[in-house]
């Protein structure tokens, strides 16, 4: 087993003069800090300047740890600047306004992210583990996938996942959230952007989750919460290393003023550098005792620096560092110093360290690794704090920090001050606190939590793949050998028996499989009961001739079909509670579009599958409240289902019939064997009461407590088949 870690770009910023050179930023600070066990390759566009035959060249050890990929340029520029920077950074961060969508550059989207995954194909084992990350690699899970690889697929979002209001707009919203439904484990660095996802899966696909799993086209997808972290080791012991000390030194004699606010980020819009700006002069206004003793020292690295947009940003952010510098400065003190350059690592360090405030001002951002850089980074003996705009993920995890609303220039300054005029041990404290929570949570953890959870799966995927060889001769021949007496086989009907349908009125029985039913319930030794939800008349329309006995109305009504009886099991009072619920119901019927009241003997049930599907959900959850609160305390329970809230009459439960059904048959019948199969949720009461030893069968991959599996409704009547025509042995006749 190999981990294959895939992103946009290698590591490498470019190959030049015969050496490649390290490149720096979140998602490379963040997998970069990580350390396996498992064997580790990196895959990701080829660095510039690289060629195949360089890269043959490389020495062996690069060549095994990475694999380039190389795309034409062109491509490149649509896929990478057309869509990944144009359309999904600015959409994703909020910045609907900046979009920019050119249906060719989708083209070119598609075609990089189908190279990529082909090139994974290639080099790829059954059993590996394959991490897709960011938003430049949406569409290839779903690649990946129908490549049918036998590996696990995990994809990690590394910026935020906006509200699903702001996610609609986008043109291509259905092929993005299909791509990364390719994946078995999709991860976020925040609860919030879990949220938004799952509501835009709902809107725009109209598929249900419950934030943990969803279930799309026969697979189970999990879904989490893995915050990014840092090498923090590395960190550590790096910034109390003698270069970070030599700078830091350095810096700490020359400088002229008490305070140092510190601000390192990308140049970019989502970064909030004019806001930051803002509330710094706000600062200076508000606390005039500061002017010649505060000072912001802003890195700003370079990015995209030949995009208009970002020269623009550039030319308003020096402007308004000149506007600052030229009101507040004096002979010895410059308000706000500025570099527009990256700096080394340990230089870096010495910075974070001499800093008073770490001030983060992001408008959006997924974490941001700068925050807790700084706090591990922290001298003990005299440690900063962080102020942090409550907009990026880091806010989250970060309990001990100031938070602002950057966007609140005034409350933003007042907070800085706060953290400047913050006591010793105060600060002491929190950073403490912080850094040993990050000790216990580095980037190594996180990775680690994602690659658990991504294998925990697999062992249940394996044994799901046992059970579904249940119809493979060698399985089958074990399992019929098992039955050593005469069988009660309860047969659930919709799902099972006959496949579901887009009206239930269509699932109708067929007419090869009544004959089927016909042909097993000859044999002597095996009696049938359907089990269903449907209603008694429907259910003796379909089985009219067949000797099977019906079990109605999730158990409600019986048909006994060797009295040729029906009988209520029914004893507590309908009329006590179904008044009300159909009242209730046929409120929310004129209330939400497209949802219907069913009416039953013994249950009422609100559908909501045609109704819009935001909407239709909230309103269900309202009403399931509404009834289980109106309705307490009487004979009624209140289910709801796959788009529908059900009352029943607590004696409609599978679970219930089949005790009572028990008790009275095992009192005529002595050795009986038994097998149920069902799909559905409902079928769950059923199989959890079974007694030990019974042949309990799921259809398809839902949770269950059931011993077997069969993949899907049709191998029902494969195994139905095989049972009608094995050779039984001649069971002893009946007492
Ligand atoms: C994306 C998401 C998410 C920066 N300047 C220098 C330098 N850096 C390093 C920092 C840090 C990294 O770059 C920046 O990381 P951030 O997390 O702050 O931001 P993004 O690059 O936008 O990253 C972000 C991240 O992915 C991980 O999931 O947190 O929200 O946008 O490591 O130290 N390093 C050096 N010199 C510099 O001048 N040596």
């Amino acid at each position: 087993m190999r981990w294959i870690i895939v992103s946009n770009r290698l590591p490498f910023s470019k190959f030049e003069n015969g050496e490649l050179k390290k490149s720096s930023g979140g998602l490379v600070t963040a997998l970069s800090g990580v350390h396996t066990e498992a064997p580790m390759l990196w895959a990701g566009i080829a660095p510039d300047g690289m060629t195949p035959s360089l890269w043959a060249e490389q020495p062996d050890d690069i060549k095994k740890a990475y694999h380039p990929v190389f795309v034409n340029e062109s491509d490149y520029e649509h896929y990478y600047n057309g869509i990944s920077n144009d359309v999904f950074w600015p959409l994703f961060h909020y910045e609907g306004g900046r979009i920019k969508f050119d249906p060719v550059n989708w083209q070119s989207f598609m075609a990089v992210n189908r190279q990529i995954a082909d090139a994974i194909a290639e080099i790829s084992q059954p059993g590996d583990f394959i991490w897709v990350h960011d938003f430049h690699l949406f569409l290839v899970p779903q690649y990946l996938r129908e490549r049918d690889l036998n590996v696990r697929i995990g994809f990690f979002l590394h910026i935020p996942f906006p509200s699903s209001e702001l996610f609609r707009q986008l043109p291509v919203r259905e092929e993005l959230l299909k791509g990364v439904l390719g994946a078995d484990l999709i991860g976020f660095h925040d609860y919030a952007y879990l949220r938004h996802f799952c509501n835009a899966l709902l809107g725009v696909l109209d598929v249900d989750s419950n934030m943990l799993s969803l279930h799309w086209q026969n697979r189970n997808i999990r879904l989490g919460v893995f915050p990014v972290s840092i090498d923090v080791e590395n960190f550590m012991q790096t910034a109390a290393g003698p270069v970070t000390e030599a700078f830091y030194q350095r810096y700490k004699a020359n400088r002229h003023y008490s305070h140092l606010v510190l601000g390192v980020d990308r140049l970019d819009y989502s970064k909030g550098l004019i806001l930051k700006l803002q509330m710094f002069k706000a600062l200076l206004e508000q606390h005039p005792e500061l002017q010649g003793q505060v000072s912001l020292l802003q890195i700003a690295i370079p990015t995209r620096q030949d995009v208009e947009e970002y020269q623009k940003l550039r030319a308003e952010f020096e402007r308004l560092v000149g506007e600052i510098n030229g009101a507040f400065s004096r002979p010895n003190y410059v308000p706000v110093q500025y570099m527009y350059s990256s700096v080394g690592f340990q230089e870096l360090l010495a910075l974070y360290q001499l800093a008073d405030v770490m001030l983060v001002t992001s408008r959006r951002d997924g974490m941001n690794l700068v925050a807790l850089e700084y706090i591990v980074s922290q001298k003990l003996d005299n440690p900063g704090m962080v102020v942090l705009s409550e907009f990026t993920g880091a806010a989250s995890m970060l309990s001990s920090v100031l938070t602002i609303n950057p966007w609140d220039a005034f409350g933003s300054a007042e907070k800085i001050y706060q953290a400047l005029m913050m006591p010793l041990d105060e600060r002491q404290l929190r950073n403490q606190a912080m850094q040993e929570f990050l000790k216990g949570y580095t980037a190594t953890d996180w990775a680690a939590s994602f690659m658990e959870e991504l294998s925990e799966d697999v062992v249940s995927i394996e044994r799901l793949q046992i059970e579904m060889k249940l119809l493979e001769p060698a399985f089958m021949d074990n399992f019929l050998s098992r039955i050593t007496s005469p069988l009660l086989l309860f047969l659930d009907y919709d799902g099972t028996l006959v496949p579901i349908r887009s009206e239930p009125k269509l699932a109708t029985l067929p007419e090869s499989t009544r004959e089927l039913l016909m042909k097993l319930t000859s044999l002597p030794h095996i009696e049938v009961v359907i089990i269903s939800g449907r209603d008694l008349n429907f259910l003796r329309e379909q089985f009219q001739g067949v000797p099977v006995s019906l079990a109605a109305e999730h158990g409600a009504k019986l048909y006994d079909h060797q009295r040729d009886e029906s009988v209520s099991l029914i004893w507590t009072a309908i009329d006590a509670w179904y008044p009300s619920a159909e009242r209730i119901m046929t409120d929310y019927s004129r209330r939400v579009p497209g949802s219907l009241v069913e009416h039953k003997e013994y249950s009422i049930a609100w559908h909501y599958r045609k109704s819009p599907a935001e909407f239709g959900r909230y309103q269900a959850r309202k009403l399931k409240e509404e009834l289980e609160v109106g309705l307490s305390n009487l004979p009624v329970s209140i289910l709801s289902g796959d788009k529908v809230i059900e009352a029943r009459a607590v004696e409609a439960n599978k679970g219930y019939f089949i005790r009572n059904f028990l008790e009275s048959y095992f009192s005529e019948h002595a050795q009986t064997a038994i097998m149920a199969i069902g799909d559905d949720v409902t079928d769950e009461d059923m199989m959890q009461v079974l007694p030990d030893g019974s042949f309990t069968i799921k259809v398809g991959k839902a949770q269950t407590w059931a011993r077997y599996r069969l993949a899907e409704q049709s191998d029902v009547l494969t195994l139905l088949k095989t049972l009608s025509e094995h050779q039984w042995p001649n069971f002893e006749p009946e007492a």
